[in-house]
């Protein structure tokens, strides 16, 4: 992406003032774990990690029965079984390339999948002598899964060309499948060069198709001549997450390059703007963003988000259907509430360099972590759970016993992780010309 770095100065800047205290909190008590990064949550929360050890993790998703797939760019997608990361992997694409941004990006399970098992997974692979996005379908047998099936391959990537993947991927209430395919785009090309605002190619969009990869004759340019009939939207730079609302709407992180960072919200035909306009503009032919915020405080890229709308919910009223969302540069989880997609409320922050976030069918909130500020750069997963599940076990009512703040006796804040970390991290990121330490690894 090119855009703003990742620097040294994050790490260096931290240490020096020492580095956060490393504890989870189990029960009454915070206790260190080696090793671990653990964030700092609302009061009424508990936060732990639950495995570690991820290679350029990309993006995560639950299962309906509780399991999460954690995939990484590699091409690796791992098993968490009850918070136990499973030795043997779920998945591994031979033929992904990871190479800058390119690599397995974005994962997705079939509504269906309690009968037919069907995972979806974007990646690149190599494919001869180029390297393209696909769009394959495995399907799970137990803890593992079988062959791939290919079920859309987008246009080759220009060989040089190392940036702006996208990777969103989900299926939606209408039972299509929609990807966020990224420009393909190193540079911001010029209004009239671009692929995001050009009809004729898949990059820079929204794409919707069937989930066996046929185009849908409902589409919105599906008779448009000259246009590629698979596109629902335009004008996006690096769409890197989609995700649906309990209300059906569709919302996608957008991942903008030197300024703003948007959340919008999908429809079809709409145009966001990229490469013409970053962040909000005046100009009518763009849809501006939901919700957008600004390269400021230490934000530079938005990665992970997720719905909170699971089976059993279990966090307080105000976060369902919440859309939680991850900087990743900030380490802070977000919500836009229901009642207010456009106005966020803090959540959690701590977080080191997360590209994903998911909600399991019993109410926790995980993240996936990539490490490299303050850990090692191995991937790690930690757990939000609101703290009636850690008392009371994950298999009640689903009602929420204490309001958020209410306490359940052991009044957790999470970790020991200090407050007077992240203002120093802003300052350092302010003004600041940052080098790329880890460039493949920011969307
Ligand atoms: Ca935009």
């Amino acid at each position: 992406m090119g855009d703003i770095t990742i620097s040294n100065p994050y790490r260096s800047g931290a240490r020096r003032l020492g580095a956060p205290v490393r504890t989870i909190a189990i029960g009454c008590m915070a206790l260190p774990l080696a090793g671990a990064i653990a964030a700092t949550v609302p009061q009424g929360y508990t936060d732990r990690e639950v495995a570690r050890g991820f290679e350029r993790p990309s993006a995560m998703t639950a299962l309906p029965d509780g399991r999460i797939l954690v995939l990484q760019a590699t091409g690796v997608v791992r098993v968490l079984k009850q918070d136990t990361l499973l030795p043997t992997p779920f998945h591994t694409v031979t033929n992904a390339d990871s190479t800058g941004e390119r690599g397995c990006l974005g994962i997705a399970v079939d509504p269906g999948f309690a009968s037919n098992r069907y995972v979806y997974l974007y990646c690149t692979v190599t494919n001869g002598g180029a390297s393209n996005n696909r769009i394959l379908r495995v399907t799970a047998q137990g803890d593992t899964a079988t062959a791939e099936t290919t079920i859309l391959d987008l246009p080759a990537i220009p060989a040089g060309t190392l940036w702006h993947m996208g990777g969103g991927l989900r299926v939606g209430p209408d039972d299509k499948l929609y990807v966020g395919a990224g420009s393909q785009e190193d540079a911001r090309p010029s209004p009239d060069q671009s692929n995001s605002l050009n009809l004729s190619n898949p990059f820079g969009k929204i794409l919707r198709i069937d989930t066996n990869g046929a185009v849908p004759a409902d589409n919105p340019y599906a008779t448009t001549a000259g246009a590629d009939p698979k596109i629902y939207a335009i004008g996006l730079r690096n769409p890197y997450g989609i995700n649906f609302s309990a209300q059906g709407t569709m919302l996608i992180n957008e991942v903008g390059a030197g300024s703003w960072e948007e959340v919008n919200q999908g429809a079809p035909r709409a145009n966001f703007g990229w490469s013409d306009v970053e962040g909000p503009s005046a100009n009518p032919a763009y849809t501006n963003p939901l919700y957008a915020y600004e390269h400021l405080n230490g934000a530079c890229a938005i990665t992970g988000a997720t719905v909170y709308n699971p089976p059993a919910s279990r966090f307080p009223t105000q976060f369902r259907d919440a859309y939680f969302f991850v900087d990743f540069c900030d380490g802070q989880i977000r919500a836009l509430p229901a009642s207010s997609r456009t106005a966020p409320v803090a959540f959690a922050s701590g977080l080191d360099s997360a590209v994903a976030l998911t909600v399991s069918p019993d109410g926790a909130l995980y993240y996936l972590n990539s490490n490299y500020f303050q850990g090692d750069g191995t991937g790690s997963v930690g757990k939000i759970s609101y703290n009636t599940d850690e008392f009371l076990g994950s298999s009640g009512s689903g009602s929420v016993i204490n309001p958020l703040g209410g306490g359940g006796g052991c009044a957790i804040g999470g970790s020991g992780d200090p407050d007077p970390v992240l203002p120093l991290l802003s300052m350092l990121a302010l003004g600041m010309i940052i080098r790329r330490r880890r460039k493949a690894s920011r969307p």
